[in-house]
């Protein structure tokens, strides 16, 4: 008998992850993931965990990277550009650019055939066993594109029947193919509304197309809102679960979201996502061109708390690319182009995948029971104190990144009610190859002077100096351990500082968000 006929299931399935240099830490950090940080347990869907959800929501959201935060340190999605064209125009976007509803500005390397992105589906199945997610989301509607969209899932559905099936659409079609979505077994679906009133609609959108006819003004923004509520009501009713990403636009829509989260909570939204509006002039779209500026850190930070009484807010998106591979914070989408894809021997194994989703299991066990300690500990505690502290990890939920490597800040805020991921800031990489780049140095701090410290697993004394000199203390002593736990205990003793008058907490300055989503690793 050989060895292998000895093993149990446990230590085969080791073997298999083994034999693709894989286990649940180790493939993030090979990775170089920005995916990373983990909230505590709170009303916050996004990063609601197993006892916070009912059982069949659960079940839909556990292996899915954008409709759970804490999902996201594991769990990688793939996007498929096969839906190119647009049936409105949103002045936030360029043609030449990828959907900016789902994708930060950036050309899509190449748009795909459905029979191409199968293909390409099962290639990164078969190398990326955590990847659990295709979502079609552009670089146009794909919606506009129904055909070459649902021919992608019909092939998908054929060939990897456990990859989930996401849709990210502007709504305008929306109602006509609810059936087929369903059909599909499309459970997932996100809808960008970004206003419910046509007067602030015209500001947002030039014109749509709709039934062969093309609106402007008010008519155009009426019809669409319109649409998007009743493709909402008509999902919900089917027990789809929808997102809604909203784009942030400073003095046209800002407050106005306050009252789209709260008509789309009540038509069953599950999510709700605020992101801030991109608006680099180099994109060519209207707001770019226009000088449009996009909110601060604490402006988008305000309106996403300000709703998060109403609903489940998504604080983890990165603005991914319409042809985006792997973990969310990241972009490997190169290693897989038309001619690397020719060469990958696809070989989609369910027992390797579900060997992956086996070890999160445990893995998400462990840290669920290291922050249930710490939370009962600081919970005796009695102070509205709230500070924010900026995290430098490659995954796992751990400070693991030097802070000269880090390509992104997980920012927590910390309370009393424990550990709360609220966002990430994109930064430019301090360490360029052995020295340190004083430019990049300063826009770290721009990106993080909100915060009261930074957490990393190494730092060198000259950004330790410069970062110190900025209010931010640099804390390396929790390097390696889970981030919620290391917080806390960071928040007890930062606490127990101030209440002895060592520490007297000031109002920090407001921090800048970064353009763009990631850039693709090295
Ligand atoms: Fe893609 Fe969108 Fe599905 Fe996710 S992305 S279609 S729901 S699988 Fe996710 Fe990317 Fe944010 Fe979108 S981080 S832009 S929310
Ligand atoms: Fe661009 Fe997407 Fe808007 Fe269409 S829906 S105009 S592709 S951002």
């Amino acid at each position: 008998m050989t060895a292998a006929l000895t093993q149990t299931p446990k230590a085969k399935n080791f073997q298999r992850l083994k034999a693709l240099g894989l286990s649940v830490t180790s493939t993030i950090q090979h990775q170089g993931c920005g995916s990373k940080g983990g909230s505590g347990k709170s009303s916050c869907g996004s990063g609601a965990g197993a006892g916070d959800l009912p059982e069949e929501i659960w079940e839909k959201v556990k292996n899915h990277p954008c409709y759970s935060e804490e999902a996201h340190h594991y769990y990688a999605r793939m996007h498929v550009a096969v839906a190119p064209a647009c049936n409105i125009q949103c002045n936030y976007c360029n043609r030449k650019y990828d959907c900016a509803n789902e994708s930060r500005p950036g050309v899509v390397s190449e748009k795909l055939t459905p029979e191409e992105a199968a293909k390409k589906v099962l290639a990164v199945a078969s190398l990326i066993p955590q990847m659990t997610v295709l979502g079609i989301a552009g670089p146009g509607d794909p919606l506009a594109n129904p055909d070459k969209t649902f021919k992608t899932f019909e092939l998908v559905a054929k060939k990897a029947p456990d990859i989930k099936l996401c849709l990210s659409t502007n709504g305008l079609a929306l109602p006509e193919y609810v059936k087929r979505i369903k059909d599909f077994n499309v459970d997932h679906v996100t809808i960008t509304i970004n206003m419910i009133d046509p007067k602030v609609g015209e500001k947002i959108y030039p014109w749509v197309f709709y039934k062969h006819k093309r609106y402007k003004g008010k008519e155009a923004a009426k019809i669409l809102s319109e649409r998007q509520l009743e493709g909402l009501e008509m999902l919900t009713a089917e027990k789809i679960l929808c997102k809604i990403n909203s784009v942030m636009i400073p003095g046209i829509n800002d407050e106005h979201l306050i009252e789209v989260n709260k008509a789309v909570k009540s038509r069953g939204a599950f999510l709700h996502n605020i992101m801030p509006l991109i608006s680099a002039p180099e994109h060519g779209t209207y707001f770019g061109l226009t000088g449009q500026r996009g909110p601060t850190a604490q402006e988008l930070k305000a309106l996403q708390d300000k709703c998060e009484g109403q609903m489940n807010m998504m604080r983890h998106c990165r603005q991914c690319r319409a042809d985006a591979v792997g973990l969310l914070g990241e972009d490997r989408s190169s290693e897989f182009t038309k001619e690397k894809i020719a060469s990958i021997e696809l070989n989609y194994d369910i027992e390797t995948r579900n060997a992956y989703k086996m070890q999160v299991e445990q893995e998400r066990q462990k840290r669920v029971a290291e922050r249930e300690k710490e939370l009962k500990e600081i919970a005796k505690e009695n102070s509205e104190l709230k500070i924010l502290v900026a995290v430098a990890t490659k995954g796992g939920g751990k400070i693991n990144e030097h802070f000269g490597h880090a390509k992104e800040f997980q920012i927590y805020e910390l309370s009393t009610k424990g550990s709360k991921f609220i966002g990430h800031r994109r930064v430019d990489l301090y360490c360029q190859g052995g020295y340190g780049e004083e430019e990049a140095l300063e826009t770290v701090i721009r990106a993080i002077r909100d915060c009261v410290a930074v957490f990393v697993a190494k730092i060198g004394s000259c950004p330790k100096e410069a970062l110190e000199k900025a209010g931010i203390e640099t804390v390396d002593r929790f390097a390696y351990e889970y981030i919620e736990k290391a917080a806390v205990s960071y928040f007890k003793e930062y606490l127990r500082k101030v209440n002895a008058g060592l520490i007297h907490p000031t109002k920090k300055e407001d921090a800048l968000i970064r353009q763009g989503a990631l850039v693709p690793l090295n």
